[in-house]
């Protein structure tokens, strides 16, 4: 069966161009930093994010890893959302593999972590306690329903945390998903932060890598963390052509994935039984009314059978646009939900 696969963004695979892209890379030794291929990509990454120096790595998991344990030392504490993806979806990476102690503080409706619940999260001189050296942000914030915050509280987040002697990370996995909502440049989210990491292969469709951006400092720190955690790719160089491609050619249209998303949520609201989120960029969240009796699951398996692939929690639904759903995969998304519901 030919799925409308909406479990995730990151599901896309690479487009024609792409694959074509790949085949003719250049290539070289990356560690060495002689892959001529990743190199323009590395700088392209660092124009689009107002950075100095970018560095090509394996996922946004393992970008947002190198980053942190670029800016903190063993026993730092980082302060991050409670329902950040790097609190509750990376394997505990900062902890395990950093030593790092992280804060949690409550993410805001648009996911955000409030400037007064920094200031008080940041530690005393205090022997007994972390030192507090690190702030995550993450933009669209996956957790809170692919909402994002705009350039004006980035500015204020950054000031706030410099004026404390603090560095600030941006996980921006969806960066250009964040910037295209709003009608600014990604360089508007990215440029007031230390660092950022975005993906290449989510709803920009690359098969593989997220790329960390900061200044030159900053990535020659990172170049040897990512090699110390056994990231150094070789002739990675093909899979930063795709990588290329996706940066010149996929970013304006993810408002297109933004527009279905918002058909998707209209349509839904329609169907009894069902609780629907307005969505902000490539993501709607739903959930089941307490009058329906089948579970999350039971209906992903109905909709599966309809051809229909959607994420699931207890009783809610996350369907997540992107370049391989189309107006007719929308379509064909609300019948299964009026068939099933
Ligand atoms: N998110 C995935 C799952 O892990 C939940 C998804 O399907 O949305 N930051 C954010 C905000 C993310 O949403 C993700 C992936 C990552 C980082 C990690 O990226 P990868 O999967 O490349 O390690």
């Amino acid at each position: 069966m030919n799925f409308i696969d909406l479990r995730s963004d990151t599901v896309t695979k690479p487009t024609p161009e792409m694959r074509e892209a790949m085949a003719k890379a250049e290539v070289g030794d990356d560690v060495y930093g002689e892959d001529p291929t990743i190199n323009r990509l590395q700088e392209l990454a660092a124009e689009k994010t107002g950075k100095e120096a970018g560095l090509f790595v394996a996922s946004g998991t393992m970008g947002n890893l190198v980053a942190i344990l670029s800016h903190c030392q063993r026993g730092d504490e980082a302060i991050v959302g409670s329902k950040s993806h790097v609190f509750l979806h990376e394997a505990g990476g900062l902890s395990v593999l950093g030593a790092v102690h992280s804060y949690q503080l409550p993410n805001q409706s648009d996911g955000s972590l409030a400037l007064e619940d920094i200031r008080d999260a940041i530690r005393s001189d205090d022997p007994h306690e972390p030192v507090t050296r690190l702030v995550c942000l993450e933009n669209t914030h996956n957790g809170r329903g692919g909402v994002y915050q705009t350039p004006e509280y980035t500015r204020q987040a950054a000031e706030f945390a410099h004026e404390r002697g603090l560095t600030i990370h941006l996980d921006g996995a969806r960066l250009f998903n964040a910037a295209v909502a709003q009608g600014v440049s990604a360089k508007d989210l990215s440029g007031p932060v230390d660092s950022v990491t975005f993906c290449l292969s989510k709803g920009l469709c690359a098969p593989v890598g997220s790329v960390l951006c900061g200044s030159r400092e900053f990535i020659k720190r990172a170049h040897r963390i990512r090699k110390m955690l056994g990231g150094g790719m070789r002739q990675a160089g093909i899979l930063a052509a795709a990588g290329i491609v996706a940066l010149e050619t996929m970013i304006e249209r993810l408002t297109e994935d933004h527009v279905r998303a918002k058909k998707l949520a209209a349509g839904l609201k329609q169907v009894p039984g069902l609780a629907v989120d307005a969505p902000a960029t490539n993501m709607v969240f739903l959930s089941l009314k307490p009058e329906v009796g089948f579970s999350a699951e039971e209906v992903v398996q109905k909709l599966k059978a309809r051809g229909v692939l959607a994420g699931t929690g207890e009783r809610q639904f996350r369907l997540v646009t992107h370049y391989w759903v189309d107006d007719a995969g929308v379509e064909k998304t609300l019948a299964a939900f009026r068939d099933v519901l």
